[in-house]
């Protein structure tokens, strides 16, 4: 059994870089929950998600002992069409915060956060109709119980505590993920939501695992095959498939596949 949330060390560090942070023992799901949220910068950690929510209406397996939180964040200045970057960004913070206990983790497009090939975290951000965007993130820090559905391509989960290089302290993942989900966010706002002048794009692509290999798109009904290029400045993958042609990919998801 992990320690429960120290509330008090995360509002004494966290709440200055954030206008307020809540932590609740139980709910459905912290973004769902965000969604009635209007402060710019608010945060909802919660103990464990009895509805967890993945991308495209898949579910989460959120037991105790693992981080679930949602930040609203209402970057007014940003151009309605840079607003998918915080959903990189927060890959970017998930980075930062796997290698502070010594976890040296990659990113699969768009912000699976993968240690050896599995995946020890997931982002889900929503751009709401007020051009707010919630961003949503579950960290496996203790192992999961089996059971665990694998996602798209067989990815299986893995945690934190299985690659770090001794205890860790769930609070203080805490407040490194979201001090660095902070700072990173700030840097970017202030340049308007520019990824190359805010230096996003670059850190992005230094740490995504699929530029280079082999990849599978799905796509609703419909997939792709190709090498993985680059990361284009509107945040899109381009995948070069078996013709030669490139194709701008903007969801879907992103198998990694075997070189045999
Ligand atoms: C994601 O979806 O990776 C986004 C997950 C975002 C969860 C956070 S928790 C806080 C906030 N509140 C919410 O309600 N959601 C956000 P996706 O790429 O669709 O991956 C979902 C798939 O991963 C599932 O269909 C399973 O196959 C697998 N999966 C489920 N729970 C997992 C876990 N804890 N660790 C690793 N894989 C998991």
């Amino acid at each position: 059994m992990s320690a429960p949330l120290d509330v008090d060390v995360l509002r004494g560090r966290l709440v200055g870089s954030f206008a307020k942070l809540d932590v609740v023992a139980a709910t459905g799901s912290t973004n769902a929950d965000l969604r009635r949220e209007v402060v710019d910068r608010a945060v909802l950690i919660a103990e464990s998600q009895t509805a967890g929510q993945g991308r495209r209406g898949r579910g989460w397996v959120s037991p105790g002992g693992g981080l679930y939180l949602s930040v609203l964040f209402r970057p007014d200045g940003v151009p309605a069409n840079r607003l998918p970057w915080l959903t990189l960004l927060a890959g970017v913070a998930l980075v930062r915060t796997a290698a502070s206990v010594g976890v040296q983790a990659r990113l699969k497009w768009p912000n699976d956060l993968l240690v050896d090939d599995l995946k020890a975290a997931g982002v889900l951000a929503e751009i709401t109709p007020a051009h707010a965007v919630i961003v949503g993130i579950g960290l496996n820090v203790a192992r999961l119980p089996p059971g665990v559905e694998p996602g798209a391509g067989g990815l299986r989960p893995t945690s934190l505590e299985e690659h770090a290089d001794g205890p860790v302290d769930r609070t203080e993942v805490a407040v490194t993920l979201l001090g660095e989900l902070a700072g990173l966010e700030r840097v970017w706002r202030e340049a308007h939501g520019d990824p190359e002048r805010s230096g996003l794009l670059d850190e992005y692509r230094r740490h995504c695992g699929t530029l280079g290999r082999s990849v599978r798109v799905e796509l609703s009904g419909s997939q792709l095959s190709g090498t993985a290029l680059s990361v284009a400045v509107d945040g899109t993958l381009v995948v070069r498939d078996e013709a030669g042609v490139d194709h701008a990919v903007s969801a879907g998801d992103v198998v990694h596949l075997r070189v045999r």
